[in-house]
């Protein structure tokens, strides 16, 4: 007998499936239903590595799977190739980011053409290629039009001693990431998209998704967005003609209010400050300074301790006209509702913390030691709580945040807390100060780079200011090359540095213009590339509506929970623009969502500095393409973490050769007359062919492998010691095992198919399905009584158990027509033989 060679069937198979192109999913005249499985496209930053791995072994069970099962699957693949590496690597090394890039690319095709996965290799794109960027600029173009791109004024965190803009992710503790400066905010004129205004529809069509999309990944997209709703309300400032609008949640807590805070770096506190005596003036400024250099993560933890200063200013409550001094404070964010609020310290943990720190009067509004139901207390009017005076919070230190009913609030005295916010603001409507009111976490999607290796922005600008958006025609904006150019940060594009590139004219008048120097966030790259593939060659337009109609929206999209926020809401985002502008007719792109889990080593992720990262290109060269891979699926659930430490790969090589002999051993003809087989065997394949299909659409591919290795196990006994090679049950029972094992193992399954006697192509043989009378055989009979009279007798799987057979049992047309409108006193069950219904009446 031969021996199972993984490296030969390797070799051997790979250039034949490029020969038969079998996974090509534009042939004309192709009848077959369509589904479109998308795994989430690479970056090229070196080779590939276990994650991808992971990765594309399990998009490609599910796109193979698909395809037995007689869809046109569409599963293309291409690389998200601007972006930072490539050009921290010409800084690091000189050339050109594009080198890095392509070499790179080159190499990730080749293992993933190696991984034996099922792309469609017709339809690759490249980000950075300028046949894809063109059409980000046509995009960039249209959001513009519509009024969704715009420019202005914002902070970014500037490092002064590397004078370099920093990610927030570079900014640690306030401190540069690399030198430890002090980072400061620097203003900057940057382009955003207008995601805002999609705000509602972003939360409301994640219901949409529910089911079908892992639940975390849309709890993590509503919060991201997060939608609250309240009251704007307008108070007054002693001494200013404007009133000052602040945004609550809890209108009802408005008697309760006993300060103002206002965001230092607010244009009201900078102008509140202005008018105070000398020492305030140059306590704000330093306090400005200090505030100038934390994130807002930092700023709004409840356990940092509360820094502020006292403007010397006062506000008027709009419902009682009490006077409430003015304050500035950082956990008060300038860019949240409106850069000031209302503090409620009896019921708000931060405004708790900090009048306890500065002395500020508490007073308690929400009884909540009473239940919403019980009795109204009556609590004296300074807001005390004697009766319970170890509850207050001034005294705990706990703000009282529970249900309870209303105090101390005059017209919202007695109310519950939702009651009282809806009378809370229907008072200041009538009186003219306040309103409903919603406010987002989201913040607009800042697109703007000052890097060099991302898509140009096609805008230019005049002397005078004037923006003139780079006619459609002249598109693409072509990005320069490297050479000569000073990539390294410095808080303005390098793009700038080249004075023939900056130069244009405008495209009506001729007048000199500057071109833009900065490029796009590659998140713009991502947000619409599931679309390029459905026309990737296409010169005339981003794609085809005609293609997007046939193809899209994405059946399944596969890839990291890395990217459960921004890509995928982004990609909602654009898509949902796209579908306003007449050019899609589905407005979410992806309808169901797999996160794969990870690959980790001794329960930890695998990472350089911590030495214990595995070489895909090991792993394949020691144990072959078919084993890795088949191991990543019998590993665990595909959401679940995979550790390498724990699994056996040697041990799946082992599975695999078990299974290529028994194909090997067959001895009988291809279409050899099953129905002369071995019945038992048959029974078995069938038995498996009917749990295999169902496991295998909800992705649990690790018991679709469980099962596989079970019945390689039956056949090879089947062989052994049981009918022999030559029965045609064995031969139905090693094609099965082929065909299945196709979507895991794709050179094993191949040879076995030629083995077996076929043409080459066993990725587009028709999955087995089983025969029922093959699976009714196993049926038991349950005999259903009533008063111990056989009413009816019932097909039932013999493993039924004795709440699902009752309930079939009661469902049986015979038994209700002889129950009629008895009453049941008493029931026994013996799964899965009997039923009997004692009836009475
Ligand atoms: C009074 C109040 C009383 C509040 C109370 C809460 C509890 P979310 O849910 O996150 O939207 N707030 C408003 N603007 C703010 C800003 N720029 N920076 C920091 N905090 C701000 O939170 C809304 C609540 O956060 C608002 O409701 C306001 O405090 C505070 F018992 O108003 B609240």
């Amino acid at each position: 007998t031969q021996d199972y060679d993984f490296r030969a069937l390797e070799r051997k198979w790979a250039p034949v499936w490029d020969e038969l192109r079998l996974f090509d999913s534009s042939v004309p005249g192709d009848t077959r239903p369509r589904k479109y499985v998308l795994d989430m496209f690479p970056y090229p930053s070196g080779d590939l590595h276990m994650g991808h791995a992971e990765q594309y072994a399990l998009g490609d069970a599910a796109a193979r799977f698909w395809r037995h099962r007689g869809f046109n699957v569409l599963h293309p693949i291409g690389w998200d190739s601007f972006g930072l590496p490539a050009e921290n690597a010409a800084i690091k090394n000189g050339g050109d980011p594009r080198d890095w890039t392509y070499a790179n690319i080159a190499q990730q095709r080749e293992s993933m053409r190696r991984y034996g996965v099922s792309f469609d290799w017709d339809r690759v794109i490249h980000t950075s290629d300028p046949e894809y960027y063109r059409w980000n600029q046509w995009l960039f173009l249209k959001m513009y039009e519509e009024g969704l791109a715009y420019r202005k004024f914002s902070d970014v965190n500037w490092c002064p001693n590397d004078q370099t803009v920093l990610a927030n992710e570079q900014v640690v503790d306030g401190h540069c990431e690399r030198c430890g400066a002090v980072v400061t905010k620097k203003k900057l004129n940057q382009w955003y998209f207008k995601i805002t205004d999609y705000a509602d529809r972003l939360l409301d069509d994640l219901n949409q998704l529910e089911g079908h999309w892992p639940a975390k990944v849309l709890t993590m997209q509503r919060n991201w967005i997060g939608r609250s709703l309240g009251a704007d309300v307008d108070f007054e400032i002693e001494g200013r003609d404007e009133k000052v609008t602040v945004f609550t949640t809890r209108p009802d807590t408005l008697y309760g209010a006993t300060f103002m805070v206002v965001a230092p770096e607010s244009d009201l506190a900078a102008e509140l400050a202005a008018d105070a005596s000398a020492a305030t003036r140059e306590r704000f400024a330093s306090y400005l300074d200090e505030v100038r250099s934390l994130d807002s993560i930092a700023r709004q933890s409840t356990e940092r301790p509360k820094t502020g200063l006292f403007l010397e200013r006062y506000a008027v409550n709009p419902l009682n006209g009490e006077r409430l001094p003015v304050w500035a404070a950082d956990y008060v964010l300038a860019d949240y509702g409106h850069g000031a609020i209302m503090a409620v310290p009896a019921h708000d943990q931060r405004d708790l913390d900090f009048a306890r720190a500065f002395d500020l009067p508490v007073r308690v509004v929400v009884d909540t030691t009473q239940p919403v139901t019980g009795v109204i207390p009556v609590i004296p009017e300074d807001g005390s709580l004697p009766e319970f005076e170890d509850l207050h919070p001034s005294v705990t230190g706990e703000a009282l945040t529970g249900e309870g009913r209303l105090t101390n609030s005059g017209p919202l005295d007695g109310l519950s807390k939702r009651n009282a916010i809806t009378r809370a603001i229907e008072i200041l409507e009538e009186r003219g100060t306040g309103r409903p009111a919603k406010n987002y976490r989201l913040r607009d999607w800042l697109i703007s780079r000052q890097r060099y290796w991302g898509t140009p922005i096609p805008i230019l600008h005049g002397a005078d200011g004037v923006e003139v958006p780079v006619p459609e025609d002249q598109l693409p904006v072509l990005l320069p090359d490297a050479e000569g150019l000073d990539l390294r940060p410095r808080g303005t594009s390098p793009l700038g540095g080249d004075a023939a590139w900056m130069a244009a004219t405008d495209p009506t008048t001729g007048a000199p213009m500057q071109r833009d120097a900065d490029t796009m966030d590659t998140f713009v790259d991502s947000s619409w590339y599931f679309l390029r593939f459905l026309s990737p060659k296409d010169d005339t337009q981003a794609f085809d509506p005609a293609e997007a109609e046939k193809w899209a929206p994405i059946d399944q999209y596969i890839g990291g929970v890395e990217h459960a926020i921004l890509h995928l809401l982004y990609a909602r985002f654009i898509t949902k623009v796209l579908y306003d502008l007449g050019y899609v007719t589905f407005s979410e792109p992806f309808s169901a969502l797999l996160n794969q889990g990870m690959v980790i080593m001794d329960g930890t992720k695998m990472s350089k500095s911590k030495g214990n990262v595995v070489k895909l290109s090991e792993e394949l060269e020691t144990y072959g393409v078919d084993a890795v891979r088949l191991t990543m699926m019998f590993a665990s659930p595909p959401e679940d973490d995979v550790d390498w430490a724990d699994v056996s790969v040697a041990g799946s090589v082992k599975f695999l050769a078990r299974a290529w002999r028994v194909a090997n051993d067959v001895t009988s003809e291809p279409g050899a007359d099953v129905q002369r087989g071995d019945l038992a065997l048959r029974r078995q394949v069938h038995r498996f062919l009917s749990e295999v299909g169902p496991l295998a659409s909800s992705f649990k591919f690790n018991v679709v492998i469980a099962k596989l290795m079970e019945l390689t196990n039956a056949v090879r006994k089947a062989i052994d010691s049981g009918p022999g090679a030559g029965d045609p049950a064995v031969r139905e029972a090693a094609e099965a095992i082929t065909v299945v094992l196709d979507l895991f193992a794709p050179y094993t399954a191949e040879d076995m198919w030629e083995k077996l006697g076929h043409e080459p192509g066993v990725a587009l043989v028709k999955w087995p399905e089983p025969v029922p009378s093959l699976l009714r055989e196993e049926q038991a009979k349950a005999v259903v009584q009533v008063n111990g009279k056989v009413r009816d007798v019932l097909q039932v799987s013999p493993s039924i158990g004795d709440g699902e057979l009752e309930k079939l049992a009661r469902e049986s047309a015979n038994v209700v027509r002889a129950i009629g409108d008895k009453e049941i006193v008493k029931v026994i069950v013996r799964a899965p033989k009997l039923v009997n219904f004692a009836v009475k009446g």
